[in-house]
């Protein structure tokens, strides 16, 4: 993304030369609600970005314009606290920075970019990685990447109140173009590999829903998945995470669970195991088994984990009878964002006229589309 407008407008605003860092927004092939369960995602870096132009300001105030929203804000350092809106993501990477002993003072900010915002292509996270990054170049924090990527995800905990997992943080910290992560969420190891997907295309469908649900819901998901471990740890002290439970142990212990936190607790390590599944399918190139796993992928969240919607349903369920189409599914937290599709290349514009046409008469609603690019991860220019 160019960045001489954000120049301009730091000029404008404050004068002198910035610092200038960038984050990406991120997909994610299959693995989902499984980080915050110490689980495998496979999540890649998009060429889309969100940028921070930044540089001290000599004062304990921080002053901050969202130049797509037009909107400025500022806070000072001595009493950092929560707040809306997106002054609230800053202020949250400020005070976690601090908390790991990074001496932030004050400084100015004007930050933009082109994450579509509610799409589920964390745009918050391309925020967080970017400042936490820019701010631990000017400020001299000595962090290396995946303490910058955690206070990305202590900023959503104690700031934003979503207790996610790790994936859109490493995402965007560590993607590289035309890689794929497989991130184990327990040990933190990244094993990158190639994107290698010729003939086919990854399509991002956007709902243009965000339903307003998402953080409370994503929230209870976690203390389900968390019941059903406490259920399973009274008979295996190690057990930690849903990651340790195989379905057989599940399934022994059935009688024992509410019915709801058991297929919660089904649809994660069925996910897990669909991500193993799936490395080994993209490493071989057997797209039509990946493109089951992604279809499989999506009832699962549709009918156990209930973090779907009617749009993102209609959106998948459609391209079942597409045969250029070879899997769909909603992708990330849910109840709205976009779907991912693995399509075959020479089929592209046609999928996308289709499904353009049978969205706008079911839903009445524009279909925003995305050929998916791979991006680099968090930098300082
Ligand atoms: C959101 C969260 F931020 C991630 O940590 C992850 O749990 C995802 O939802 C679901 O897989 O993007």
């Amino acid at each position: 993304m160019t960045t001489k407008h954000l120049e301009e407008k730091f000029e404008a605003l404050y004068g002198g030369k910035p610092t200038i860092a960038r984050a990406p927004g991120r997909i994610n092939l299959i693995g989902e609600h499984t980080d915050y369960n110490e689980g495998f995602v496979m999540p890649a870096a998009i060429d889309k970005e969100i940028v921070c132009l930044l540089q001290p300001n000599k004062s304990k105030t921080v002053k901050a314009y969202a130049i797509d929203l037009e909107e400025e804000a500022e806070f000072g350092l001595e009493d950092i606290k929560a707040s809306e809106g997106w002054i609230n993501y800053v202020k949250g990477v400020v005070a976690e920075l601090m908390a790991k002993g990074v001496k932030v003072e004050g400084f100015n900010l004007v930050m933009g970019g082109d994450v579509p915002l509610g799409a589920g292509l964390s745009s918050s996270a391309a925020l967080e990685c970017a400042l936490a990054t820019g701010l631990n170049e000017i400020f001299k924090g000595g962090l290396d990447k995946k303490s910058l990527a955690l206070v990305g995800q202590a900023a959503e905990h104690h700031y934003a109140g979503v207790k996610c997992g790790i994936m859109d943080q490493f995402a965007s910290t560590f993607g590289e173009k035309d890689k794929v992560i497989k991130l184990d969420c327990r040990s933190q190891e990244i094993a990158l590999f190639p994107l290698n997907t010729g003939g086919f295309k990854w399509v991002l469908c956007d709902t243009g829903v965000s339903h307003s649900l998402a953080s409370s819901e994503y929230n209870t998901r976690r203390e389900q998945c968390e019941a059903g471990v406490a259920i399973l740890k009274k008979y295996d002290k190690s057990i930690n995470s849903l990651r340790d439970v195989s379905l057989d142990l599940l399934k022994a212990h059935r009688s024992e669970f509410d019915p709801v936190i058991y297929k919660r607790c089904e649809f994660v390590i069925n996910e897990n195991n669909r991500v193993e599944a799936a490395a080994s399918a993209l490493s071989n190139n057997e797209l039509f088994e990946l493109g089951k796993l992604i279809y499989a992928s999506h009832d699962g969240l549709q009918n156990d984990y209930e973090v779907s919607c009617k749009e993102l349903d209609f959106l998948v369920d459609i391209t079942r009878e597409y045969e250029n189409v070879f899997g769909a599914r909603m992708m990330g937290g849910g109840f709205g964002g976009c779907t991912i599709n693995l399509v075959k290349a020479a089929a592209v514009d046609q999928f996308i006229a289709a499904i353009s046409e049978a969205y706008k008469q079911e839903m009445g609603i524009a279909l925003k589309t995305y050929t998916v690019v791979t991006g680099e991860g968090a930098r300082v220019e």
